[in-house]
């Protein structure tokens, strides 16, 4: 099963480093698909009728905001955002029991222990018609075949964001995990407060597999976390962009589109993915199965609105990550497209690796993140 699952990774990423190659890397999409994003009757449940109001759990600062007013006005349903930090964060909220969550965003890794755990509910694609403007390689990612339980929502990659003006250009984590106190960065350096991304970095510096299960490695590598810390301002997930841009930090350990949004702010920031290799991600449309059968229908008709070709290409070009819509692509400007912070070239995404489920590891991951984080 795990080689399965590793095998459909690698052919994702291949997909990917084609279609960064500019060579077609599916089939030309169909006509893209505008059906209107109002809410239709479940095919199962012909009395159900969407819920006016729903909560979108969403990473902060993921969607235009004014997407929302626009799908209010275009189906009724006034949709609430409520907030997470990451995977784990979001897992352990529905995972305790949390309802009335709409729809979710998690990434490709948590989607397969969602789907395993029977947190998410089975989407009803006949409330989804703009589905078929996803590309063909998003229809076959290998934590959910078929896009059964989601659709995928953005793409992106972790690296560092930091001042170009004040630092060197990094290429390796060393600048993380080789802290100098006589370094202008020491102290203005921040990580991502992720447990499932920072060991990556860790692990990915000391040359190990960044999904490994083996104890002693992972204890290798909060060592070398623990280490990191001495320099550290602090982990974030949420604001760390905004520092560099301010000029509180001159580096940051963080996503790709994030940093692209903070260039607008400060055009001397600079992204880059280190050397040594890193993450990338699929995050993902989904619809908890705690959800009533009216907050379903109306989260389906959120999805469908989301890919939206316009409103999907408005959404990318706001929160700069890349969109997994092949339909939204004539709606974006050839300078987003052609650049390589958000459409790595090949060379780079060969380097980048996907974060896999690790099955009872999970809980030596979090012991050993508890670990660096207590670690004074
Ligand atoms: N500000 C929104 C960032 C969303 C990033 N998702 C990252 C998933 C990484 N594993």
């Amino acid at each position: 099963m795990r080689r399965v699952y590793f095998l459909a990774l690698a052919l994702l990423i291949i997909a990917l480093a084609a279609a960064a190659c500019g060579q077609p890397a599916a089939a030309p999409a169909e006509q893209p698909t505008t059906e209107p994003a109002a809410a239709q009757p479940a095919a199962g449940d012909e009395s159900a009728e969407a819920a006016k109001e729903i909560v979108m759990y969403n990473w902060t600062e993921y969607i235009d905001p004014d997407l929302y007013g626009e799908f209010e006005a275009a189906t009724g349903i006034h949709v609430v955002e409520d907030n997470f930090s990451s995977n784990e964060e979001m897992l352990a909220k529905l995972q305790g029991g949390a309802a009335g969550y709409a729809v979710t965003v998690p990434s490709d890794y948590t989607v397969a222990i969602m789907i395993e755990e029977g947190l998410l509910a089975k989407l009803d694609k006949a409330n989804i018609p703009n589905i078929t403007n996803l590309a063909e390689r998003f229809t076959q990612v290998p934590y959910d075949s078929g896009n059964e339980y989601c659709v995928p929502y953005m793409w992106g990659t972790t690296g560092f964001g930091y001042d170009s003006t004040k630092v060197d250009p990094p290429d390796s984590w060393s600048v993380f995990f080789e802290p100098d106190p006589n370094s202008d960065i020491y102290g203005r350096v921040t990580m991502l407060d992720d447990p499932r991304e920072s060991f990556a970095a860790a692990l990915a510096y000391l040359g190990y597999d960044i999904n490994t299960t083996d104890e002693a490695q992972l204890n290798e590598a909060k060592d070398l976390l623990v280490k990191a810390k001495a320099q550290l301002a602090g982990y974030d997930s949420d604001t760390y962009e905004d520092l560099v841009a301010s000029g509180e930090n001159l580096l940051a350990h963080g996503w790709n589109g994030d940093f692209l949004v903070a260039m607008d702010e400060n055009e001397n920031i600079a992204y880059v993915t280190p050397e040594e290799g890193g993450v990338v991600f699929v995050d993902n449309l989904c619809i908890p199965a705690s959800t009533t059968p009216e907050q379903k229908l109306a989260g389906e008709a959120l999805i469908n609105f989301l890919l939206d070709p316009e409103v999907a290409a408005r959404n990318s070009e706001y929160i700069y990550y890349a969109s997994p819509n092949k339909a939204a692509e004539e709606f974006l400007p050839e300078d987003f497209l052609s650049d390589t912070s958000i459409y790595p070239l090949a060379e780079v995404l060969d380097k980048l690796q996907y974060l896999e489920p690790v099955g009872e590891a999970e809980s030596i991951y979090q012991r050993l993140w508890d670990e660096v984080k207590s670690a004074q």
